[in-house]
């Protein structure tokens, strides 16, 4: 039997604990959109969920798709019947495009701040998931892309080599956090963190197989089946042993920011805010539209 679980919109949740949830969302109308951003489709014989991400045109992590986001993945979570979450996008040629700059660039502090919990919310219930998570990978992936796919537990792309992923902040003009920095290391290793932050690094799909950032590539028709056949390897685990195990691996890097989350939004919202980042960023944005054109 399958439930369609439509998420509700524009809805704030008001979360703190690491990785779990509290369980009041509080609704609260935007209306900037009516549109779900995320759609998921829960198949309680199996125990997956398929979360399809449908923020046209790029699937660009707004405010509000973030809140979205969490809500949707923290309802999966409680729901113990839910055992696996395969992430995709609905857009052609994007998984995501990564944080939406335009909730960065000139915007007040308070709604930076707000967007920034925002985006660590969606880190902390993806990192920290006792379900299975694997990122069926099926468009471009960057920047804040790349931090949901490396959050999740296994990574499949579509062998498209105009596809790219990784952690691009520098050529904006801004630095990955160190939440961002360490979730990289723990998938690909320090060296070639180091590297692929400082230049700012987009891979190819080949290449992102070669470091270990994605973990299979197949054809572009194949990444939800495979990421469907491949969660079913994982789910043949006793699922108390893999979460501990998870969570041994993970808690540490989760801590690490659970610790500091004031300090961490205080310290985006100074940077963000700064002359010539918001510099950066409008340069970048333009640069955007200009290759459009
Ligand atoms: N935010 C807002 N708008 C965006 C974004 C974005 N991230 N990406 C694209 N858009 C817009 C474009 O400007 C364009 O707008 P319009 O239609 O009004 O001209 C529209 O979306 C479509 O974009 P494209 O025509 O470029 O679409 P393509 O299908 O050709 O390409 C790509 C898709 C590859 C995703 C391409 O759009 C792209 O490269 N986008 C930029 C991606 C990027 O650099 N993202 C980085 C965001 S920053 C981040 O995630 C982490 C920040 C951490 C901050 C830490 C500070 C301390």
């Amino acid at each position: 039997m399958s439930i369609k679980y439509m998420c509700l919109l524009s809805v704030r949740s008001s979360c703190s604990s690491h990785g779990r949830v509290c369980a009041s969302p509080v609704a609260q109308q935007r209306n900037n959109s009516t549109s779900p951003k995320i759609k998921v489709d829960f198949d309680q014989s199996t125990g997956v969920a398929v979360m399809q991400m449908q923020s046209p045109p790029v699937n660009s992590l707004s405010l509000d798709f973030l809140t979205e986001f969490s809500i949707a993945t923290e309802k999966l979570e409680m729901d113990k019947s839910c055992r696996g979450l395969i992430i995709t996008s609905s857009q052609p040629k994007v998984f995501s495009a990564g944080l939406d700059i335009m909730e960065m660039y000139m915007k007040s502090p308070e709604h930076c701040g707000e967007f920034w919990k925002a985006v660590q919310e969606m880190w902390l219930k993806l990192y920290g998931s006792n379900m299975v998570t694997i990122a069926a990978i099926n468009g471009s992936s960057p920047a804040g892309g790349c931090l949901m796919s490396i959050a999740c537990d296994y990574r499949i792309m579509a062998d498209n080599p105009r596809y790219s992923i990784g952690l691009n902040e520098t050529q904006l003009g801004i630095v990955a956090p160190f939440w961002f920095k360490d979730t990289m290391i723990n998938t690909v290793g320090h060296r070639t963190t180091e590297m692929a932050l400082e230049l700012g690094m987009l891979y190819n799909p080949s290449e992102a197989l070669k470091i270990g950032l994605v973990d299979q590539l197949v054809p572009e028709d194949q990444v939800v089946t495979t990421a469907t056949q491949t969660m079913t390897k994982w789910l043949a685990i006793p699922d108390h042993a893999r979460q501990i195990t998870k969570s041994m691996m993970r808690k540490p890097t989760i801590d690490k920011l659970t610790s500091n989350r004031e300090t961490d939004i205080q310290y985006f919202v100074n940077f963000i805010t700064k002359d010539s980042i918001q510099k950066s960023l409008g340069m970048y944005l333009a640069m955007l539209k200009k290759r459009k054109g």
